[in-house]
């Protein structure tokens, strides 16, 4: 299997480069002296791409930079970077790491709910300040009686509304449609559940659709009480809308795990006390990057030892034909 070459354009785990190099042949990009020189060199052998979120673009000219390219297996479970669509129409196959992350991204967006309502980071640096013998932590806002909107019903949608519930969360959702499986209150649109949550949980996928969804009128009709997190992608949020909703106390709060150009977050967060920010780390833990890893070999290994993609996207489906 050893004539079965990979090209990955970013570095990707230990565990990836051990698992593909085993039984195909990898170029890193990323260490080349001259990318496009190895590009030239090697691109008319290349049949798969192994892709993460720092690849870049992986849109129909990087593509078409290698003729004989059947599949491009990314590390990750959002694959917005790359034109999965293009791909499918060159039948090229798209796979991604889904399931394996639902749980810890889940686990992460409570998370960073609980620290963004109850201060939990501004609480511990005003202990570590030694403010605390001046007297005590001032009062926050709380998660009890709220109404938390989940805008994205997909796989950790679902994983993040069974922990809500446990939280005695009333819950209500907003997807493409209707989940017919799901006990949820259902509004067809973001600015209709915002209007009637005081969270926004924001999980949806990243697409032309979702980009800027979450506006003024949106951040509007969370309002005063509402309370913003974002794990999805930085994209579905307006950032200067977010921005100047909060230094106008248009809503309470946000946390926020993505951001539009990451890593630069703008200094107006940054500034911002009631923000929580973490570094787009939803699914980051060794255990689940671990999972992660062994799923992007497993597909491109599969695949290349011709037995079919594991996980194949929704624009690429296997078998070709049966979309
Ligand atoms: C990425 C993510 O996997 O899975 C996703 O879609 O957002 C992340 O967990 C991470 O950025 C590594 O590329």
């Amino acid at each position: 299997m050893a004539d079965f070459e990979v090209l990955l354009p970013s570095r990707l785990p230990d565990l990836v480069i051990e698992g593909l190099s085993r039984v195909l042949t990898i170029h890193k990009l990323w260490e080349a002296a001259d990318p496009r020189a190895m590009i030239d060199k090697v691109g008319d052998r290349v049949q798969g791409l192994a892709t993460s979120y720092a690849s870049g673009r992986i849109d129909g000219a990087m593509m078409s930079r290698f003729p004989n390219l059947k599949i491009v297996a990314h590390y990750g479970v959002g694959y917005d970077i790359i034109d999965a669509a293009w791909a499918g129409a060159h039948g090229i196959i798209v796979t991604n790491t889904p399931d394996v992350l639902s749980d810890e991204v889940a686990d992460l967006a409570m998370g960073l709910l609980l620290a963004t309502v109850r201060e939990i980071p501004q609480a511990d640096t005003f202990l570590r300040a030694g403010h605390w013998h001046q007297g005590n932590f001032p009062l926050t806002a709380t998660l009890r009686e709220r109404r938390m909107g989940i805008f994205g019903l997909g796989r950790i949608g679902k994983a993040i509304a069974k922990r809500a519930a446990a939280f005695d969360l009333d819950l209500a959702y907003c997807a493409r449609k209707k989940h017919e499986d799901a006990p949820y209150a259902y509004y067809p649109n973001v600015l209709d559940l915002a209007q009637a949550c005081d969270i926004l949980m924001v999980i949806a996928p990243a697409t032309q659709e979702t980009h800027h969804a979450v506006n003024t009128q949106v951040l509007q009709a969370l309002g005063t009480n509402g309370i913003l997190i974002n794990v999805a992608r930085g994209s579905l949020v307006d950032t200067d809308a977010l921005i100047e909703a909060l230094e106008a106390k248009t809503i309470l709060a946000a946390g926020l795990d993505v951001f539009e150009d990451e890593p630069n977050v703008p200094q107006a967060l940054i500034d911002c006390p009631q923000c929580v920010l973490l570094p787009h780390v939803g699914s980051a833990s060794q255990y689940t990057r671990d999972a992660m890893s062994r799923l992007q070999v497993d597909n491109m290994v599969s695949f290349a030892q011709g037995r079919g993609p594991v996980t194949p996207v929704a624009e690429t489906p296997w078998p070709p034909n049966a979309a």
